[in-house]
């Protein structure tokens, strides 16, 4: 099993802790999203040109949440993706919510405050972090409310849709993610930061 991956990425970062989680050991194929190279070797895998990918014996598989789900499957015995209906569907719906809600709202602010100063040498735009506040506002506040009797995500135990939901906050400092009002996620994603998983996958750059 082969990850295509950079370690800044969050929708990297769930995998890793999927991967670590579930005790996998994928070969990591760190490509550099700057490399015209790279790209080139990237885009044969993934027409979106987009990392996390896995290529697992001729089987090539990209969206961060497929793959997760993928890893977990291929797992005996694991317990963060219940095999029951309504339980899988509950993890689901926090995948894409994560993907489709949470994950852009904080990238608004990854890339106003960490990255665009990095790639074009612009300062933040502050009409973008203040599209950033409104739809982080609207996210975080469901999320709040839905932590605030839950431990985890869905049901009483750590499923995917922790790590999923969790990964784009590993820049919730240095994006200056505004997150001090959310209590109960903030209590929520200190007890994601114990995990094992997430000590194993902290990125160092
Ligand atoms: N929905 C995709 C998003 C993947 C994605 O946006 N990856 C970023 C890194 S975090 C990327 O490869 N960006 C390169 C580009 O857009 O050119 C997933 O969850 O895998």
């Amino acid at each position: 099993m082969r990850l295509y991956l950079h370690p800044i990425s969050s929708n990297a970062r769930r995998v890793l802790l999927t991967a670590a989680h579930l005790g996998l050991q994928p070969e990591i194929v760190e490509i550099d999203l700057t490399s015209a190279g790279d790209r080139r070797r990237l885009v044969e895998l993934n027409p979106n040109s987009k990392i996390p990918v896995l290529e697992d014996d001729g089987f090539v598989l990209w969206e961060s949440c497929a793959i997760m789900q993928y890893l977990a499957d291929q797992t005996p015995g694991q317990t963060i993706y219940p095999r029951d209906v309504r339980a899988r569907a509950d993890v689901n719906r926090w995948l894409f919510w994560a993907a489709q809600h949470f994950a852009p709202a904080i990238s608004l602010f990854t890339w106003e405050n960490v990255w665009k100063k990095v790639v074009t040498g612009m300062d933040a735009d502050p009409a973008e972090l203040a599209r950033g506040n409104e739809e982080l506002e609207a996210a975080a506040r469901v999320l709040d409310a839905h932590l605030a009797t839950r431990t985890w995500l869905c049901g009483d135990a750590l499923t995917l849709a922790d790590f999923a939901v969790a990964a784009p906050l590993m820049y919730i400092e240095r994006a200056k993610v505004p997150m001090a009002a959310y209590r109960n996620v903030l209590a929520w994603f200190e007890r994601v930061q114990q995990l094992p998983a997430w000590r194993q996958t902290h990125a160092v750059w």
